[in-house]
């Protein structure tokens, strides 16, 4: 059995909550991730027979029955991980009553799962149902997209629109949008369900005055796209309060979205 501290998915899992750390996007026990592995591979460092114990989920999740995820911990700090992986992170796999996760490893102070946990296996499910290649749910608070919430209508056409305005790139990057909620009461099952269908349509979502979920096929997709996002909300919190005296122009993000022979939402624009 080879060492789970050299695991490919637990170094990138210290690698990338400690850089969200680092951004200030994941202050105190803010934030959490969770991406869905490959058992096979999870078998060359686990024994998969050995269940430590089980944790119950409290909502249905037997659409991924047997599914193996790596997650961060309830109340754990993501600065906290890179030192200390095996007690801020677990692994855990769906058991087969849908209703209980069987842990693998991890979570060795007694800890359990994220209390965003429906939210994200809601959102597996939901994006594993338009997009089988989806493995990534990510979760934190960027601090510009936040302040953007304060300040800009949470509507889903004009807050995309304002972000495809703001950087070049960005309608190539989410050409599918930015879903948005309004603020809701987190940690709860009714937040989960509601993320999870946007997430049929977007895989960016933003809950009003609160954060941000993406999601993708690998990490860097997960936070590539959140990393974009709060770039665009950066220069729109740099430029709001100041004259606009340039802007891209919709037939421009058009030419960007035929160029690149992208599937965009054009409803979001203004043709
Ligand atoms: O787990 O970010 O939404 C901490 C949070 C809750
Ligand atoms: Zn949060």
């Amino acid at each position: 059995m080879k060492d789970i501290f050299t695991a490919p998915f637990v170094e990138e899992m210290r690698k990338t909550t400690a850089n969200m750390y680092r951004l200030g996007w994941d202050e105190r026990n803010g934030g959490n991730i969770s991406w869905m592995l490959d058992a096979a591979e999870v078998g060359e460092y686990l024994d998969l027979n050995r269940v430590i114990r089980t944790i119950p989920m409290g909502f249905d999740a037997s659409a991924v029955t047997g599914k193996i995820f790596i997650v961060t911990g309830t109340g754990k700090y993501f600065k906290n991980v890179d030192a200390d992986p095996e007690n801020n992170l677990g692994i855990v796999r769906i058991a087969a009553d849908g209703r209980t996760a069987e842990l693998l490893w991890g979570f060795r102070d007694g800890g359990k799962f994220t209390s965003e946990f429906p939210a994200h296996l809601m959102s597996h499910i939901a994006r594993l149902s338009v997009d089988p290649g989806n493995r990534v749910v990510m979760h934190c608070h960027p601090t510009y997209t936040l302040a953007m919430n304060y300040v800009h209508e949470l509507n889903e056409k004009k807050l995309t629109h304002t972000l495809w305005e703001m950087c070049t790139e960005c309608i190539v990057v989410f050409p599918d949008g930015v879903g948005v909620l309004p603020w809701m009461l987190c940690g709860t099952n009714a937040i989960g369900e509601a993320t999870a269908e946007k997430m049929k349509e977007f895989r960016l979502v933003v809950w009003g005055m609160h954060g941000i979920y993406g999601v993708g096929k690998t990490m860097d997709e997960a936070f590539g796209l959140i990393e974009t996002v709060e770039k665009a909300a950066q220069i729109y919190m740099l430029t709001a309060h100041l004259p606009r005296i340039n802007t891209i122009q919709d037939h421009e993000l058009v030419e960007l979205a035929e160029l690149w022979g992208l599937d965009y939402r054009k409803d979001f624009l203004n043709l």
